[in-house]
């Protein structure tokens, strides 16, 4: 019979339990996710017509669960020309059939379900296709219900003073572009539609037109299309291209800056058309409808920021009443990102310093693979360790992209007769386009990869996938895939993986990043980035150490790391001894 003392503890333990269990409920599912973009594809054609679609999804969600994600982010499958992939939607509210069917899609998020993976789709709300039913509309006549969608202008007079050479390369009837303002994809971002007599604007490709998000039937239609897709259960949306919806109501000129683009045109600061104040009306507005549906549906930003205060605004502030996620692009993005301790010691610093949950990003489907970017072509593997390390023991959400946790790499077409990507085709040979990180998933080494029974895939298959594939990598302890799974698995489990405070321990190393997760039980997480001899100094962690995970699997039978060396490369993830 326990002593009153004894009854008192137990008691306190277990309200304590009980208080831990409530706190993990109440956490939202979203603050601790491994989510893994699918580019829709070249992810598995189950129909064998050499493009990856949604039941080719449903086919590999086994993998997905046994690598452990939370949920996944579908890159658009949605009607569209295909001008841009998928990026120039025609309908907001079907799937395209070279994707599948609607049926198909309610199969994929039943049966997600079932694998406790939740589906996030991709929201494009920057611009529709010129195909889509209401531009179509808007571009018939000035006067039509839609005329308004769209942000129409008379462009100025090609003679009047101050227009530039690069306007007049676009000059209709006696008009010219009202500003300087340039497409992503190369020349004016305005076209001239001779039924209106006027230009409209595109930031992306001339088949983008931009939406005019001032007008509020604009915002309760895609609204509408967002609810169509909560209604059915997504867990959520990724806001595509989020900083540029609104364009600066004067059409003031962007700056310019020396040089040309690969496109030939001149550079340009986009001081007046992206990143307006507005934006942050309308996402407060979409945060507070997305919120009343149960089951915290996330809203996650593709939001490149010039720095980690800039990112701040897309939490809303303090009020944290906008992105729940806004992607981090810095650590794995910025311009000055290398293989570097020092790089990734001040970078992740940053990155905790935001109001809400940080997301950390290294790969997605519009950049050459992280594997590529930060190897050094001998050690990539180990290096891609190392950053998979960074990506999933930090306090932050993990995005991954089809093919990082295996080391796909990025295979850039050498010819411009094999590009697919319109940006590539337009900018070559100065940009090559993104098909190098959109290639086949890599299932098996057979042919095709196992994506396709059709030999003619879309894009062709990486060579490398006789070595590198699920198949090969799963049978081999040390393979990179099984430093996800993990990784995954313990960032799942531990505490201090999960909600420890980051902090970072000798902050001058130039060669070994080394941080600690505070917990009860805390974790500390070390990274050799260096080939230069030097060990690991005293005093880091005190006392005896249990390894939780080491890519090296000689570190796992040390018992202190006082005296230890880290290989080149080597991650080593440790907890004090019991
Ligand atoms: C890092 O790796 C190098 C070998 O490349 C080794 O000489 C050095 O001692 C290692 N650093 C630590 C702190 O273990
Ligand atoms: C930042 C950015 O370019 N985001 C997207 C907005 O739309 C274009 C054109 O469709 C996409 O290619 C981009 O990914």
């Amino acid at each position: 019979m326990p002593s009153l003392a004894r009854r008192l503890a137990l008691g306190f333990a277990l309200s304590l339990s009980a208080v831990a269990a409530a706190h993990a409920a109440a956490a939202p599912w979203w603050k601790h996710a491994v989510i893994y973009e699918i580019y829709p594809r070249s992810f598995g054609d189950s129909n064998g017509d050499g493009v990856g679609d949604l039941r080719g999804i449903t086919q590999h969600l086994d993998y997905l669960q046994k690598l452990g994600v939370d949920a996944i982010w579908i890159a658009p499958m949605y009607p569209s020309p295909q001008v841009d992939f998928g990026y120039d939607i025609s309908n907001y509210e079907a799937v395209d059939p070279q994707y599948g069917s609607l049926a198909d899609f309610d199969a994929l998020l039943r049966e997600a379900g079932k694998h406790h993976i939740r589906v996030i789709l991709d929201m494009v709300l920057n611009h529709t296709s010129d195909k889509h039913a209401w531009f179509v509309e808007s571009a018939s006549s000035r006067d039509n219900p839609k005329a308004d969608w769209y942000v129409w202008n008379d462009g100025i007079d090609a003679n009047a003073p101050g227009v530039t050479p690069f306007q007049k390369r676009f000059e209709h009837d006696g008009k010219v572009p009202p500003n300087n303002w340039e497409s992503v994809f190369g020349g004016s971002a305005w076209e001239w539609v001779p039924a209106r007599r006027q230009f409209y604007y595109h930031r992306f490709y001339r088949q983008q037109p931009d939406l005019n998000w001032r007008n509020p039937a604009v915002e309760q239609a895609m609204f509408g299309a967002m609810r169509f897709w909560l209604d059915r259960g997504v867990a959520g949306f990724r806001l595509d291209a989020i900083s540029t919806l609104f364009e600066d109501p004067r059409l003031r000129n962007d700056p310019e800056l020396p040089g040309t683009n690969a496109q030939g045109d001149p550079n340009l600061q986009s001081k007046y058309s992206d990143n307006l104040p507005e934006v942050h009306d309308v996402i407060r507005r979409m945060r507070a409808m997305v919120d009343k549906y149960p089951g915290h549906r996330v809203l996650i930003g593709e939001t490149y920021t010039r720095d980690i205060a800039d990112l701040d605004k897309w939490y809303g502030g303090a009020r944290r009443d906008e992105l729940q996620l806004p992607m981090n692009m810095l650590v794995g993005f910025g311009s000055h990102a290398r293989f570097d301790a020092g790089w990734f010691r001040k970078t992740l610093e940053d990155s905790q310093t935001v109001p809400g949950q940080p997301l950390i990003v290294f790969d997605n489907h519009d950049n050459p693979r992280s594997i590529d970017r930060f190897g050094d072509g001998r050690h990539d593997v180990q290096r891609a360790k190392a950053i998979a390390t960074l990506l999933l023991t930090s306090r932050a959400a993990a995005l991954t992209y089809y093919g990082a946790p295996l080391g796909m790499t990025t295979a850039t077409p050498t010819r411009k007769e094999d590009v697919r990507d319109p940006i590539g085709i337009t900018g070559w040979p100065k940009e090559k386009g993104r098909d190098g990180e959109r290639t086949p998933m890599q299932w098996t080494p057979g042919p095709q990869a196992g994506f396709s029974s059709n030999p003619r895939t879309w894009l062709p298959v990486n060579p490398n996938h006789a070595t590198v594939n699920v198949q090969t990598e799963l049978a081999e302890p040390g393979s990179l895939l099984n430093w996800y799974r993990t990784l995954i698995a313990l960032r799942r489990t531990n505490p201090a993986l999960r909600d420890g405070a980051m902090s970072f321990l000798d902050r001058t190393d130039p060669d070994v990043l080394v941080y600690r997760r505070e917990a009860a039980a805390p974790v500390t997480v070390l990274v050799n980035f260096s080939g230069e001899p030097q060990r690991i100094k005293a005093g880091i962690v005190q006392g005896a150490v249990h390894t939780l995970a080491a890519t090296d699997p000689a570190l796992a039978k040390a018992t202190t790391l006082d005296g230890a060396t880290l290989p080149p490369y080597a991650a080593w993830i440790v907890t004090p001894a019991r």
